[in-house]
């Protein structure tokens, strides 16, 4: 069958929320792929750590909260803050160091705050979203409110020992927060078997007694579900969830990195899991849609991507007076 000509059999409203998924996976993608072409080109000050391969994690789990719910997340963000509803433009401006940009261009890629979309922060602490967003969570429930709060890390943050003693508080507190792993098998340039202990990484959510489940990472929609029944029981006063999820990152810990330590059969293994493609072959699979929108629908999220660097580009960098900005005396 000529995919392309192929007519979507269901009706635009049951696809929409699929091309939604897939939409803000190819804008993450695009995002990460001109942050890399800025750094090469010697526009970006500071380092920069990319989620290229990871979207399924960010746009699964932020897919399935409120916009007043909040996230965490960490040093590999940027995905993190996208999925959540943060303005390309003013995330670029932020890592290019102008004053558009979250942190007046302060802080770069690693303090990205936006609290008028529940974020409450990139990080550079492995692990440091961890109590953050059991923290934004025993907030919402001291409120009561229903908010709930996800916290994401890597599989690096598996042995930190600030894990162990929140996801103890937050069981005994019950509160209303998701802890998200990234398992992408390394931590900067260590596979993660030869220092982490243990045969189930779910099992250091289990013995807390917190639901814990493994998830296809690179499956959007594996991770949506995982995150749905999650926050359905955070929501409904049952307390946190711990969810690791398998994914892969395509590139170097932080952009630059050779990547020596990595073999290149396991990359291309994990290209053929791609989240992108994979969600779009079960879109036309199912009929819901044709290739040629889809192909549309990956050309108007880079043409929109380009257009939010040009608008960071644009942007007025700091001036001196700013340096002494925002300081206490
Ligand atoms: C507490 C702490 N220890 C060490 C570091 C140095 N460091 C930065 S990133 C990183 C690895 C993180 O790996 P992981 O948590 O798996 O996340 P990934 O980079 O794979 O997304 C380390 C050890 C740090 N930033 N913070």
């Amino acid at each position: 069958m000529n995919a392309a000509a192929a007519t979507p059999a269901q009706p635009e409203a049951e696809a929409a929320p699929y091309l939604a998924l897939l939409g803000q996976m190819m804008r993450i993608r695009a995002f990460e792929e001109q942050a890399r072409r800025l750094f090469a080109s010697g526009q970006v000050p500071g380092l920069l750590h990319l989620c290229s391969g990871q979207e399924a994690m960010a746009v699964g789990v932020c897919s399935a909260l409120r916009p007043t719910d909040v996230i965490a997340s960490n040093h590999r963000g940027h995905g993190h803050c996208l999925a959540k509803g943060a303005d390309p433009a003013r995330l670029m401006a932020e890592i290019l160091g102008c004053a558009s940009g979250y942190g007046l261009g302060r802080g770069g890629s690693m303090h990205v705050f936006d609290p008028a979309n529940g974020n409450i922060g990139t990080n550079g602490i492995v692990g440091g979203g961890i109590p953050l967003a059991a923290g934004a969570a025993l907030s919402a429930q001291r409120r009561g409110t229903d908010g709930v709060a996800a916290g994401f890390f890597g599989d690096g943050a598996l042995n930190q020992g600030l894990l162990f003693e929140v996801l103890n508080m937050a069981a005994i507190w019950r509160l209303p927060v998701l802890f998200v792993c990234e398992n992408n098998g390394y931590g900067e340039f260590t596979a993660i078997e030869t220092v982490t202990a243990g045969k189930s990484m779910i099992a250091r959510g289990q013995v807390f007694d917190i639901p814990a489940e493994h998830v296809d990472g690179m499956d959007v929609l594996a991770v949506r579900a995982a995150a749905e029944r999650a926050v359905a029981r955070a929501r409904a006063g049952e307390g946190p969830s711990f969810i690791v999820g398998t994914t892969y990152r395509y590139g170097g810990h932080h952009a630059g990195d050779a990547q020596d330590y990595k073999d290149k059969v396991e990359a291309e293994a994990w290209q053929k899991k791609d989240p992108i493609p994979r969600l779009a072959r079960h879109l036309i699979e199912r009929g819901l849609a044709s290739a040629a929108h889809i192909d549309a629908l990956g050309k108007e999220v880079e043409a929109a991507i380009e257009e939010a660097v040009k608008a960071a580009k644009a942007a007025a960098p700091p001036t001196a007076s700013d340096l002494v900005r925002h300081l206490y005396a």
